[in-house]
């Protein structure tokens, strides 16, 4: 049987062709593949690590199914290393898409779901989704919301000062922005002058628990907060990995071509509710990213159905693996 290989490499060749070609923006059947890949993985360990909880070995599950279309590109494009001179993640508790895209395995994600000693982010200490990885410059990920909003400017100051022309990441969801951490962020990143080399997330599902998002904002976007520091911003479809993907590219290289911020707003879906102090239900009847996506490359013919059959039965294969290894 033939092993598939995730994030091993980008594709530069084999185009898509033609009309097929605008339908997916010009990139590479062997990165579309790669992103479909990759968002497959993750929606299968998030659906593991929600049946972990369920079977009571775990006492919570917060995560990111629904945010794979976002998460993946935001783990394939930056500079991925330790140290200043790479790319910094300050990310929050449903950032899983972006974790496996970076090339976390599931043993990893389901150590730290089990509480295991030998959890690497955590010792075992924090909820699933609170990843920590130094090799990658990954910050750990916090439990009270939006401080990392603020700690993200300290590492794009410090990465600004070396020169090496490095970004700083920062994802949160929408909620939270109402938090004061946030404009922190969007005042110490925007002075005139000394701008920092920041990308300023927000995945916004559009609730914050059981608060919805017209009964706590209002401004259309959250995107129109940052446009008042004279941030660079816009707000993309998160549900879609094509357009996730050109725009982070392109705000990742205004940031390192000008050293200054910039702020993306991804739409995205919330596809097992808030966590499992809601019940972790999947909800029928919102967009399913990680569905169209497979859907819309079968129709082009990018994908066949043996490899999706294949794929599911690997990366299922690999999640009971990982769960029988942790426990
Ligand atoms: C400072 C702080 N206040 C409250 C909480 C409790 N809390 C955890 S998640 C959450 C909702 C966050 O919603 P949002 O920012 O939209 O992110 P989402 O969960 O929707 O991705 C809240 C209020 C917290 N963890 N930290
Ligand atoms: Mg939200």
């Amino acid at each position: 049987m033939k092993k598939t290989t995730p994030a091993a490499k980008v594709g530069q060749n084999q185009g898509v062709q033609g009309k097929t070609k605008n339908l997916f923006g010009g990139l590479s059947k062997d990165l579309l593949l790669q992103i479909h890949e990759l968002m497959v993985k993750s929606r299968i360990l998030e659906e593991r690590l929600i049946k972990i909880y369920r079977a009571g070995e775990s006492f919570f599950w917060i995560g990111g199914p629904g945010e794979e279309a976002w998460g993946v590109p935001l783990g394939l494009l930056p500079r991925k290393g330790r140290g200043i001179e790479y790319d910094f993640f300050h990310l929050h508790y449903r950032c899983t898409p972006t974790m496996v895209a970076l090339g976390m395995p599931m043993i990893e994600a389901t150590r730290l779901m089990m509480n295991r000693s030998t959890d690497i982010s955590t010792g075992g200490r924090n909820f699933s989704g609170h990843y920590c990885f130094p090799q990658w410059n990954v910050a750990p990920v916090t439990s009270p919301i939006e401080v990392q909003y603020p700690i993200a400017c300290g590492t794009a100051h410090a990465q600004k000062r070396a020169k090496a022309k490095a970004i700083s990441i920062v994802s949160g969801g929408d909620a939270g922005t109402a938090e004061g951490d946030f404009a922190s962020c969007l005042v110490w990143a925007s002075r005139r002058g000394q701008e920092l080399p920041l990308l300023i997330t927000v995945q916004n599902n559009r609730w914050g628990i059981s608060t919805s998002y017209q009964g706590q904002h209002g401004e259309e976007s959250i995107a129109n907060r940052a446009k008042a520091f004279e941030i660079r911003a816009r707000v993309v479809d998160g549900n879609d990995p094509i357009e996730s993907y050109i725009a982070i590219r392109e705000e990742l290289d205004y940031i390192r071509r000008t050293g200054k911020p910039s702020f993306i707003e991804a739409s995205v879906s919330r596809l097992y509710g808030h966590s499992s102090a809601s019940g972790a239900n999947f909800e029928k009847g919102d967009f399913d990213c990680v569905r169209e996506f497979e859907m819309k490359l079968l129709k082009a013919g990018v994908l066949t159905d043996s490899r999706v059959k294949e794929l599911w039965r690997q990366y299922e294969a690999e999640g009971v693996a990982a769960a029988d290894q942790a426990r």
